[in-house]
């Protein structure tokens, strides 16, 4: 068999790498940076050729596996949706829409069909019942840039490659590869920075790799991200640096800002926050003297209980030293495919709200449609009309995932049907009882629809399949179209191919009232994006009547999935360009500076103030060879030193009796586990941090690698009840502990 080499994005993380994958047969040889990618010219992390290891991993589930009591069966497709048949209809018929639970993980996003199917079957399941690990992650930012925005994913980005002052929170993005932020090879871009002349501060309650990188490292407590940046804020209303500059005339709100950020002195918060009033009047004279700098907050600033006022208050210091909007500044990408901030009339919109429903059991309000994910369990255990008495996972592993594990995991254990569509047999999908099994990454086509809304540049790049997927297994879109068939009543064997045409001729419907397809015909366009089938199709017509496309003949010279079918090293579509005012969907037109949810939400913050801080709490952290709960089975990734180690500081580790490489035992209200200790300066005082996504040692799983590297699941540890109330996310970060020696 002769070799071949196959271009496309690796699908692991948010940086979407271009890979070079060279194939003889169905093996893959050699994975590689892709030199001639314009946007990751050749760069890629260690899991990128880990692809090859996870193609193929013996444990990766490659038939669906029916579970009767304590054995799994490995059953054929058509048994396996008819065991969703006989469970999953009946019960809904019994006891309502609302008793059918989904959870949506984290690989969703990363998963072309699995990004643009779901939301088919949650239509037709109609239940309030939604959850996603967005609780546990971005959800403050979607409710920040939405409010302030009008989108939920006008989210500006760092414009990295040519900002000349960078403030980092609560992001490692060298290791992480960045979030929210799309971009390859962030280390090197973030030496570009300083090489240019440029400064990078990083904030951080431990020195990360990042901070390593970094001009400037500063300690900060958990959770005070958001008096930090009043403090700049306030400083920069006290001298006079407020300068918006071409934004002025667009903005809504500056005046209360200014009387909201009063009292939040630098003075104020530098006890709290753990940084001198000096550093911080510093930072706010660097950023608004910058020639084009920028503010970036990530999870550390996200999975804390003041998660919404701190994603806020990143692009208010953002616009009041008008770097929104700016080269070098803080920029909205615009981006070739699914962007609402590139569809309707420019510049006004409807705007954005949440809260339009509330959770049953804690009265939480709803957010994107969801409720929080630590609001799952008590979802599940609490009898009444509307309980959830089944659930649908869609690659997640909430166990390892959210807040109180242990409890979510006894919750599961009680449903009455589970149905899983995941890839491994781990410690949530071994409570399914049925679990469908997607094709390997090799064996799917790919775009990323939603991370190339985040990206530094604008950027395209259409990945075919490297492999044929094998014959008797369907595409993940046809799994999750057999499902939705299931909940209409269709049976086990639903026509995919006649929902798929239904699913796309509404978008086609739904697209012809506007420009580029005003007047045109839907049989036409149909007929146009023949014979594509599934995502490809969707993806086809959304790049087509997207900001750069063909408009199916209205701008011959627009792109198409063709045009990136020829493409195979991807399309740049050049720098991050000026958007305000069109990109705004707010309904005043304007850059809503201080909406009433946000402002509402101060006085809690200034009553953190005069809290007394624990003396000991619990953040988490990253490593490069790893990615969530579920790249543990690749032997390569994590074989080596453990790395499930909670990091303390040397005078906490004396002070408390630890010793390094010894284990303790940590209690927080939610749990207790056992954990070797590593002391290390390089984390704050007071500040305790053990990575997420290990404990992989649950009984009855089928990850054998991960099994042998088990770790201890650091959610144990998270507190369910503690939330941001705006957002619903989860407090991951800051949660108080006591530790002893074990
Ligand atoms: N304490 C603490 N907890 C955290 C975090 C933290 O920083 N600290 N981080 C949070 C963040 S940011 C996130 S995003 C969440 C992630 O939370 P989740 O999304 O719930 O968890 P993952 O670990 O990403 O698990 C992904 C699951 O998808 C499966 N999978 C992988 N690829 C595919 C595929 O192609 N198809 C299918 N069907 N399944 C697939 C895997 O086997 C695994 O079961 O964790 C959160 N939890
Ligand atoms: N290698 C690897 N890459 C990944 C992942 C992975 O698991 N491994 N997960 C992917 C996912 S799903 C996501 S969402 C991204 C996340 O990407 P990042 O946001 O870059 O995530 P982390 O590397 O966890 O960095 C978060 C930092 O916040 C700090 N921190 C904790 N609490 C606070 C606080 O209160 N304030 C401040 N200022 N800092 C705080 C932590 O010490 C840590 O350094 O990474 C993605 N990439
Ligand atoms: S940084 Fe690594 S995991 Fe992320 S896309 Fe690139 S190669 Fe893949
Ligand atoms: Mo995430």
């Amino acid at each position: 068999m002769s070799a071949t080499t196959r271009y496309r994005t690796c699908p692991l993380c948010e940086a979407t790498c271009g890979l070079e994958i060279a194939t003889r047969g169905r093996t893959v040889e050699s994975i590689r940076g892709d030199a001639e990618d314009p946007f990751s010219r050749g760069y890629i992390c260690p899991k990128g050729p880990a692809l090859k290891h996870l193609d193929a991993d013996p444990d990766r589930l490659r038939a669906p596996l029916v579970r009767r009591g304590t054995t799994w069966a490995e059953v054929g497709w058509d048994e396996a949706f008819a065991e969703v048949d006989r469970r999953l209809p009946p019960l809904v018929a019994r006891h309502g829409r609302d008793a059918v639970g989904v959870y949506l993980g984290n690989p969703s996003v990363h998963n072309l069909a699995l990004s643009l199917y779901p939301r088919a079957l949650l239509r037709v399941l109609g239940t309030r019942n939604v959850f996603s690990a967005s609780t546990v992650d971005q959800m403050p930012k979607h409710v920040s840039a939405g409010l302030m925005f009008g989108t939920p994913l006008s989210i500006p980005v760092p414009d990295l490659d040519r900002t000349r002052f960078l403030l980092i929170l609560g992001a490692d993005p060298v290791v992480s590869n960045g979030s929210l932020m799309t971009a390859p090879d962030v280390r090197e871009r973030l030496r570009a920075v300083r090489a240019r002349g440029g400064k990078v501060v990083v904030v951080d309650p431990r020195r990360s790799r990042t901070a390593e990188e970094a001009d400037a490292h500063h300690f900060i407590r958990p959770g005070t991200d958001a008096l930090f940046l009043f403090a700049l804020a306030e400083t920069l209303f006290a001298e006079e640096l407020v300068r918006p500059g071409r934004l002025a005339e667009h903005l809504a709100g500056l005046e209360q800002v200014r009387e909201l950020a009063r009292g939040f002195t630098p003075e104020a918060v530098a006890g709290v926050c753990g940084i001198p009033a000096t550093a911080i009047r510093e930072l706010a004279r660097a950023l608004a003297a910058a020639d084009g700098g920028a503010v970036y907050g990530r999870v550390g600033t996200c999975q804390q209980e003041f998660g919404t006022l701190a994603s806020w208050l990143v692009d208010v210091v953002n616009v009041l030293t008008g770097n929104l909007d700016r080269a070098g500044g803080a920029m909205f990408p615009r981006a070739a495919v699914g962007a609402t901030n590139t569809r309707g009339a420019p510049g006004r919109g409807k705007g954005f709200r949440t809260g339009r429903r509330t959770s049953r059991v804690r009265g939480v309000p709803e957010v994107l449609g969801e409720f929080p994910c630590a609001c799952l369990a008590e979802e599940i255990e609490t009898p009444g009309d509307g309980q959830i008495r089944a659930l649908v996972t869609v690659a997640g592993n909430p166990v390892l995932s959210t807040p109180n594990g242990a409890r979510l995991a006894r919750a599961l254990a009680s449903l009455d049907f589970m149905v899983s569509l995941d890839i491994y047999l781990n410690e949530t999908t071994r409570h399914a009882h049925v679990i469908l099994p997607s094709l390997s990454p090799l064996e799917q086509s790919h775009y990323d629809v939603a991370l190339w809304q985040l990206a530094i540049r604008n950027f395209a790049r259409w990945s075919p399949p490297v492999f044929a997927p094998p014959p008797d297994r369907p595409a993940d879109w046809e799994i999750v179209l057999r499902l939705t068939g299931i909940v209409m009543g269709h049976g086990a064997d639903a026509d995919t191919a006649a929902l798929d045409d239904f699913i796309v001729r509404q978008q086609v419907e739904a697209a012809l009232g506007v420009p580029p397809l005003a007047g045109r015909d839907a049989d036409e366009i149909m007929a146009a994006l023949a014979p594509r089938r599934g995502p490809d199709r969707l993806v086809d017509l959304m790049l087509r009547t997207g900001p750069y496309g063909d408009g199916f003949g209205a701008n011959p010279a627009g792109l198409s999935l063709a045009t990136l079918e020829a493409r195979p090293h991807g399309v740049d579509l050049g720098p991050l360009g000026s958007r305000i005012p069109e990109v705004l969907r707010t309904p005043s037109g304007k850059i809503e500076l201080a909406p009433d949810v946000i402002v509402a939400d101060v006085p809690r913050l200034r009553e953190s103030l005069r809290r007394v801080p624990p003396p000991l709490v619990l953040v988490g952290r990253r490593h490069l060879r790893s990615n969530n709960s579920w790249m543990h089975n690749v032997e390569n990734l994590v074989r080596g030193r453990a790395r499930c180690t909670m990091q303390i500081h040397p005078d906490d580790a004396a002070a408390l009796g630890l010793t390094d490489g010894a284990p303790a035992r940590v209690h927080s209200r939610a749990g207790t586990l056992e954990v070797p200790v590593e002391v290390t300066p390089g984390i704050m005082r007071g500040v305790a941090s053990l990575p997420h996504g290990w404990g992989h040692d649950a009984p009855g799983t089928r990850t054998r690698v991960a099994a042998a590297h088990a770790g201890v699941n650091s959610n144990l540890l998270a507190d369910e009840t503690a939330l941001d109330p705006l957002s619903g996310n989860a407090v991951l970060n800051g949660t108080p502990i006591t530790v002893e020696p074990a």
